[in-house]
């Protein structure tokens, strides 16, 4: 039996199972955990995304002077590596949502101007949620275009790492790269292999975004750079990643969705592509070797989904 799945963009309404483990109500090691002011703050930005339905405007958030300072630290360290140690697409996507869309160290940028900007660039568009969604519901969602996008921030007192997605992750790890034609492609068809696919495959799907999307390296004009969100909102790890001290390997689709990892600690290996032109080819290849007894194409005049 097949899984239930969307068919069109307004299904996505249903994919919003999250999962807890980070989450600072429960997770006793969250830098939020004892400061209740932080948790109610977080309460409130996250009744805005499980209110949220398709095709609404994209609520705003009038981040504080606290917040802010947050996001202007993570910025600021972050903006000082990225001419050595990000990629080409991501500079430059950098410096359009710059120009374009009030990216800067004193503005959090809002999601709703974000996804105007990406619609126009590559055709995704964001939608808001309260935290780290499932593997399944956050894959099936790309397929459409569609990019989850949590709105709250990292607690103030550990502004360089966060154990969850925030709005640093997504804004500055991830936004930059969905502006990239060749990159959302990429993005869009992880998530149209995840669809209907059983458990082991989304398992092996979500571990290939993982050393791809999150922390994938990639050759650039002989030398490696970055295109992974998890590596670029991430300043320790960034260096890390770079500092020849990990273990590199070439990216074979077979190798990474396989490859174990842990989600509270910097990767032990990083994959590493000769161009995005490479991975997506090579991504095609292998989403061919899942298999579904039906064939799955994607209507993007309508944002839904034939099955035949
Ligand atoms: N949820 C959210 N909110 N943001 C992500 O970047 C994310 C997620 N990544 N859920 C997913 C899981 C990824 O790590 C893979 C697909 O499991
Ligand atoms: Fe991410």
């Amino acid at each position: 039996k097949v899984t239930w799945f969307p068919r069109k963009i307004r299904d996505l309404d249903r994919c919003n199972h999250l999962i807890t483990k980070f989450d600072p109500d429960l997770d006793q090691d969250h830098p939020g955990y004892s400061d209740k002011e932080y948790r109610r703050r977080r309460a409130s930005i996250s009744e805005l995304a499980f209110n949220y339905k398709q095709g609404e405007p994209l609520p705003r958030v009038e981040y504080t002077p606290e917040e802010v300072a947050t996001w202007r630290q993570v910025y600021g360290t972050l903006s000082s590596i990225y001419p050595t140690h990000a990629c080409r697409q991501f500079l430059d996507g950098l410096q359009q949502l710059e120009t374009e869309c009030g990216y800067s160290q004193d503005n959090i940028p809002q999601l709703s101007d974000v996804s105007t900007f990406l619609r126009e660039k590559t055709g995704f568009q964001l939608r808001p949620v309260a935290g780290l969604l499932s593997a399944r519901d956050f894959l099936c969602s790309l397929a459409f275009r569609v990019f989850q996008c949590t709105q709250y921030i990292r607690h103030s007192s550990a502004p360089m790492h966060s154990p969850e997605p925030d709005c640093c992750h997504e804004l500055l790890g991830h936004i930059p790269m969905l502006a990239d034609k060749e990159f959302a492609q990429f993005s869009q068809e992880i998530g149209l292999a995840s669809l209907g696919a059983s458990d082991e495959d989304i398992e092996r799907l979500s571990t290939l975004y993982w050393f791809t999307v999150e922390f994938g390296l990639c050759k650039q004009n002989g030398s490696v750079k970055a295109y992974g969100a998890g590596l670029l909102s991430s300043y320790g790890e960034l260096l890390y990643a770079l500092s020849n001290e990990p273990e590199y390997k070439p990216f074979t689709p077979e190798e990474a969705a396989v490859q174990p990892y842990q989600d509270d600690a910097y990767q032990p290996v990083y994959f590493v592509s000769d161009s995005f032109e490479d991975a997506k080819a090579k991504l095609r290849q292998f989403s061919s070797t899942i298999q579904r007894p039906f064939a799955i194409r994607y209507d993007p005049i309508t944002s839904s989904l034939e099955v035949l």
